[in-house]
């Protein structure tokens, strides 16, 4: 069944348009293109899930989801924020390319993107909850979109009570997205704050004990989220769906969002496709998420755009061949890039990984690191106790003067140190990947046209020019209501008067 899937469907297809006039009787319908759904986490590090052993995060269903599947165990994202990343999903394009690098910024309309995709295939294409960078959903032109709003948590049931009244006859690509485990966490935590294992990168404290026994209870949520859709698309859409779940980037703790470390860019990605994927199997090939939207095309059938840098090509490459256990690998290299949102947090970098390495290049190395974490007030009540402790604490003095202030360069072996902590830029014995990585990070940034510093100004001054538009917009809108309400009440005063008249 599997070396013959495309030419099975591809000729499904060629049936089903032709039988479009005439309809056949059940008994000869041509095979549907089968139905893809694509589940997001928000702000989920690859290792806050029992799939990859984290001993405080319960997610059951995450669980039942790898042992129906196949889990990647090297998958990054192209950006560690939530809109360049998901622009980089639902474009298959590099940041640089597709117009949306700094976070909050929205990929250029001329970019084809995902619903383009699936509707020219004949697909309703829908998004429920957090898809595309909360409202920027209804910019992607999806057939139908909503409960997008930040922590509209009722998404999640919404998304099933649509799929359930759900009437058309058309194959089905349905993303769903969850704003769990997304700050800010629900006030309980649901682990003993004693016991609880923080990664190593983080400043122990009661305080950052009591943040990720909070951050467990919004896994919790995330992963139920899971559970109810997967069940859901099951039970409604029949065995034969493509069901794929994985994370926009990190959580909210530091050296994880905004960073380019694994905490930020590695995420959780299982699939599962009764039938099409081997179960409980588990891959080392290198997938970024530029390459799901091909990947999901190329389930449905249809050949993928071509991978080159010019018009109606993309960047990302399809990886059903490693799904169908065909091969085990799949890219040598990746990169990532990092910006910021311009207000709280921007510090521009680049990075590949290649093998058992990652190179980090920090472009503005003379500037300090902010993000929210250090920057937002409130919403991250254990930062304080960082400083506090590192007054007197040498370990927690070196980890926050790290967290502020970056090298310009950066080297890890992230097989044998996965939380990017042992810095081997000066290490004689990495001299040679390192100098190769270099290399393949300056030859990726010239490719798609991206110059460092200058495209960051660029992509900034783009971001600022649209904030400015969409603000004049509010205000209009702001202004049109209150002149609306302005009428309104003239008008009722006017009736009043003549009520009082009348009497
Ligand atoms: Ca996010």
């Amino acid at each position: 069944m599997k070396p013959n899937l495309i030419t099975t469907l591809t000729a499904g297809l060629v049936a089903s348009t032709a039988a479009t006039a005439t309809t056949l009787p059940a008994a000869t319908q041509p095979p549907q293109r089968p139905n893809v759904v694509i589940f997001l986490t928000d702000d989920q590090s690859w290792a806050d899930t029992s799939v990859f052993g984290s001993p405080d995060m319960p997610t059951p269903n995450m669980k039942r989801l790898a042992q129906n599947g196949m889990t990647f165990n090297r998958a990054y994202v192209a950006s560690p924020s939530c809109a360049p990343s998901r622009a980089a999903l639902l474009t298959g394009l590099w940041p640089a390319r597709n117009g949306a690098m700094f976070n909050h910024q929205y990929p250029e309309r001329a970019a084809k993107k995902w619903p383009d995709y699936f509707k020219e295939l004949g697909y309703e294409v829908v998004a429920i909850g957090k898809v595309a960078h909360y409202a920027q959903v209804q910019r992607y032109d999806f057939d139908h979109s909503s409960h997008f709003t930040y922590h509209q948590d009722i998404c999640i049931d919404e998304a099933i009570k649509w799929l359930s009244a759900r009437k058309s006859a058309k194959p089905l690509c349905f993303m769903v997205g969850t704003n769990w485990p997304h700050v800010p966490w629900p006030k309980e935590g649901i682990l003993d704050p004693a016991k609880v294992h923080l990664p190593p990168m983080l400043v122990d404290t009661p305080e950052t004990r009591n943040a990720w026994s909070r951050y467990a209870a919004a896994i919790a949520n995330a992963d139920r989220d899971l559970g109810k859709v997967y069940d859901a698309t099951r039970k409604i859409l029949g065995e034969d769906t493509f069901f794929l779940f994985t994370a926009d980037h990190g959580a909210q703790f530091p050296f994880h969002k905004w960073n380019c470390y694994n905490g930020g860019l590695r995420t959780p990605l299982i699939v599962s496709w009764p039938g099409h994927v081997a179960k409980n199997t588990r891959t080392d090939a290198l997938v970024s998420w530029i390459d799901i939207l091909p990947t999901a095309l190329e389930v449905t059938g249809a050949t993928p755009p071509p991978v080159a840098v010019k018009k109606g090509a993309i960047d990302g490459r399809s990886f059903l061949p490693v799904l169908r256990g065909e091969t085990t690998a799949h890219r040598d290299t990746i990169h990532a890039t990092h910006s910021g949102d311009g207000r709280m947090n921007e510090y521009p970098i680049r990075a590949a990984i290649e093998g058992r390495y990652k190179y980090i290049r920090n472009l503005a190395p003379g500037a300090e690191f902010h993000s929210h974490v250090d920057m937002a007030e409130n919403s991250n009540a254990y930062w304080p106790s960082w400083p506090q402790k590192a007054k007197t604490d040498a370990k927690a003095s070196a980890t926050v003067a790290r967290y502020f202030h970056r090298p310009a360069e950066e080297l890890y072996d992230i097989e044998a140190d996965p939380y990017d902590l042992n810095n081997l830029v000066n290490d004689p014995a990495s001299a040679a990947i390192l100098a190769s990585l270099r290399v393949k990070v300056d030859a990726w940034m010239e490719s798609i046209g991206d110059k460092g510093l200058p495209t960051e100004r660029e992509f900034k001054q783009a971001k600022f020019q649209a904030d400015q538009q969409q603000n004049a917009k509010k205000q209009n809108t702001k202004k049109q209501d209150g002149r609306k309400q302005d009428g309104k009440k003239k008008n009722a005063k006017k009736k009043n008067a003549k009520k009082q008249n009348d009497n």
